[in-house]
């Protein structure tokens, strides 16, 4: 019989000797051939502990996952509207996006969010606006999960309400809120208050759930952002269970006993294009979770068991040749299947440039109706199970995320190693590295970097018309106002405030003040007045985007046409990088503000949540040349041009303004007009921008050589 050796002696005399081993970013070196020797363990059974091969005994074979669409815009009765005919079309569960101005705590007609309602999800004011909603859905027959951190009190105080008023007891309300704040300190940023009362508000959710509502999964920890951010598997991983681990502990010091709500806590993953690691990490993530429950002191076994939601990738999709996207999407829904995943969100094809339509919404949501139904892969359980490359990859990464979790529990805990910043750093220096990689096509994207189309066709997009949205809204926040018991209402907001410091059920504090058609904002409002409002300046990495450039031709051209430009002005150019809105993505301009400085730049990060008025100050007082601003929430035609009028107001439309983002083609034409200089959508390369604001600046810059 041959060997191992044999094979390498052939494997090796085919490619002349050349070295098959391929370095991941998780430092993990997978190597080209696995056989029976990288095995040590038996992965044991589905439906047993530690659950690597699936939390359910008959898995698929039994129960599909649930085909559950992540949605929302506009008004809740445009979203209602879509769910119904997603429903009717064969999508399973219900997941609510909600916009930026809700997740913020801030309602319809509060001056900072003009440019965000009903943008990236559905404007929700009051429990009004949650009805309809969920009209004609019946709420203890659909299972639903709200993406919800910040404004976590409220929202689910409105759904508890809005069931209560649609004759369905708390105790029968089915599904998930993803109450994850942990990761919105490290990369979503829609957070409200500041750690250590965001915990508070967690074990207060906790202790209602475990009481009242046993049907419901009172987090959703999650680690799809992460990835989205930048972070590698192994990252996303270990940052993820290690979460986990801090809300156990919370709630076990609020006094609450591990098996009466361990067993409600949900996952949620990110689902990207390296797909055997993808179907690692979920059965990984299972044993981690397994592990560290038994080690926290857990005895009901489904304490210890993770259930997850996963989504696939979004950053993985590109703006350029779109219908690629149909294909990336197909192949990370299979590594999600093929992890066990127990609810899926696939992406549409148009992620990179707005958000969904009917069209694509269809195509996203067929893509997992012909896996289940046409395939006949969900007849076997676990159908990769004992593959040698599978089982020695899952045994991998979680031995490299157990070292991550090992420190992060040296330090004391996530929540102490969010604060210190090293998780986020080390998240955004992943993402600095693989922009790089992007950019320089070591890493390959089809039809961004490689085989790029001539010429792009025009996808029709969802355009919302904001103003339009927020006067409706107005009125029905009005009109609540008018009809409302102000007396009531005001006592228990009252009574909301005090329980901030008295200890009261913050949650079951706030369904009363729902009852009484508190809005969202006031709501919010009664616990900022002793929490507060949290705010944080970004602090990009230095030096890992210059670093993969050491010998770069173009490269070398910008930073001479950088020191050029800082000969003729005697400083160097000045670049405010700036978020407005309630648009917390921040891996663009992150990764932006990173890449110029390395460049020469003198780059001002802004912080997030500025009006336009708030980013003019900064950039007169910084005295920039360049104010570029990051749009990824459809915030763009309001905020950008308001931007520049107030500039022109000030005598100062001298300083250029650059758009980038996601940001349809079809508004480039409006943007311009407005006076943008330039837009950067997704797959832009950042080298190449920079060269165009030197051209801004009235540098002579060469155009782009060869391989460019
Ligand atoms: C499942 N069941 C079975 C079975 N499989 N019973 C018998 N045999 C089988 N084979 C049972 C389960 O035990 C359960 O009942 C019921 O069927 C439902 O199955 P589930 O597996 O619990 O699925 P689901 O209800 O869909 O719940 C999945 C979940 C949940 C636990 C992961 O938390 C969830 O739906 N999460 C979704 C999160 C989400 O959509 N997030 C969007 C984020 S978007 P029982 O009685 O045991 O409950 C985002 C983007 C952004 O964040 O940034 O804005
Ligand atoms: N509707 C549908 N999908 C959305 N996403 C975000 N907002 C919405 C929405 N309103 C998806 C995108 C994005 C991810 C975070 O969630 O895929 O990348």
């Amino acid at each position: 019989m041959s060997t191992y050796d044999d094979w390498q002696a052939a494997a090796s005399k085919e490619v002349k000797g050349k070295d098959l081993n391929w370095e991941t970013p998780e430092g993990i070196t997978v190597k080209p051939l696995y056989t029976a020797a990288d095995v040590s363990e038996d992965p044991g059974l589905p439906g047993f502990a530690p659950f690597t091969r699936g939390v359910r005994a008959s898995m698929y074979a039994g129960r599909p996952w649930t085909i559950r669409q992540y949605a929302g815009f506009s008004t809740a009765e445009e979203s209602n509207a879509f769910y119904r005919r997603n429903l009717a079309a064969g999508q399973k569960g219900l997941s609510v996006a909600f916009d930026l101005a809700t997740h913020r705590g801030y309602d319809s007609d509060h001056p900072r969010v003009v440019g965000d309602v009903g943008k990236a999800g559905v404007a929700i004011d009051t429990v009004e606006d949650m009805k309809i909603l969920f009209d004609g859905i019946p709420l203890d027959q659909m299972s639903v999960s709200m993406t919800m951190n910040g404004a976590v009190i409220p929202v689910l105080a409105f759904f508890i309400v809005a069931g209560e008023e649609q004759g369905v007891p708390v105790e029968q309300l089915d599904g998930t809120i993803q109450n994850d704040i942990l990761k919105e300190f490290m990369v979503r940023n829609t957070y409200i208050y500041p750690p250590e009362p965001s915990m508070r508000i967690i074990s207060d959710i906790f202790a209602f759930t475990s009481q009242k509502m046993p049907k419901f999964n009172s987090i959703s920890i999650s680690g799809y952002h992460m990835q989205e951010a930048g972070a590698t598997q192994v990252q996303e991983l270990a940052f993820t269970i290690a979460d986990g681990m801090e809300y156990v502990k919370y709630g076990v010091a609020s006094g609450l006993d591990i098996d009466r709500f361990a067993g409600r806590l949900s996952f949620f993953f990110a689902i990207g294009m390296n797909f055997f690691m993808e179907v690692a990490k979920l059965r990984a993530a299972r044993v981690l979770w397994h592990r560290v429950m038994t080690q926290l002191g857990a005895k009901d076994e489904r304490s210890k068991m993770l259930r997850t939601h996963c989504q696939t990738s979004g950053v993985s999709l590109t703006e350029q040749d779109p219908y690629n996207n149909v294909i990336r999407t197909t192949i990370e829904a299979m590594a999600a299947m093929l992890g066990g995943t127990q609810s899926l969100h696939t992406n549409a094809l148009d992620e990179a440039i707005a958000l969904p339509t009917d069209f694509s919404a269809r195509i996203a949501r067929n893509t997992q109706i012909v896996i289940q139904e046409e395939t006949g892969m969900t007849k076997v359980v676990d159908p990769l199970g004992g593959s040698y490359y599978v089982e020695a990859l899952t045994k991998e990464l979680v031995d490299k995320a157990w070292e991550i979790i090992e420190r992060v529990e040296a330090e004391g805990g996530m929540a102490k190693a969010v604060a210190a910043g090293w998780p986020k750093a080390m998240i955004e220096e992943a993402a600095a590295a693989r922009q790089a990689r992007v950019d320089r096509a070591e890493d390959v994207i089809v039809g961004v970097n490689k085989y790029r189309l001539p010429n792009e066709d025009l996808l029709e997009t969802l355009e919302v018309d904001n103003a339009k949205v927020r006067e409706g809204q107005i009125a029905r926040i009005a009109a609540v106002k008018a009809a409302r018991d102000e007396a009531k209402c005001q006592a228990a907001l009252k009574a909301l405030t005090e329980g901030t410091t008295n200890g009261g059920n913050l949650l079951e504090l706030a369904v009363e003040a729902a009852r009484q058609r508190a809005t969202l904002g006031e709501i919010s409002a009664a616990m900022e007045a002793t929490f507060g409002r949290y705010g944080t300046t970004p602090t990009p990495v230095k030096g890992i985007y210059g670093s993969a450039y050491e010998f770069d031709r173009r490269w070398a051209q910008v930073v001479e046409g950088v020191e050029a430009v800082e000969r003729r002005l005697g400083r160097k150019p000045k670049l405010l990088v700036a978020k407005m809105g309630q648009d917390g993505h921040d891996r663009g301009a992150n990764v932006i503000a990173s890449a110029f400085a390395d460049m020469g730049f003198d780059v001002v990060s802004g912080p997030l949540f500025q009006t336009p008025e708030e980013t003019v100050v900064l950039a007169l007082d910084s005295g920039v040349d360049v104010v570029g601003a990051s749009s990824l929430a459809a915030g763009h035609k309001t905020l950008i041009p308001e931007l520049i009028h107030r500039l022109r107001e000030a005598g100062r439309s001298d300083i250029k303004v650059i758009a980038g983002g996601v940001i349809p083609p079809q508004d480039y034409d409006f943007l311009r007009d407005a006076g943008v200089q330039g837009i950067y959508g997704p797959g832009s390369n950042v080298v190449e921008c920079a060269a165009d604001v030197l051209r801004l600046l009235g540098h002579n810059m060469p155009p782009a050589g060869e391989g460019w």
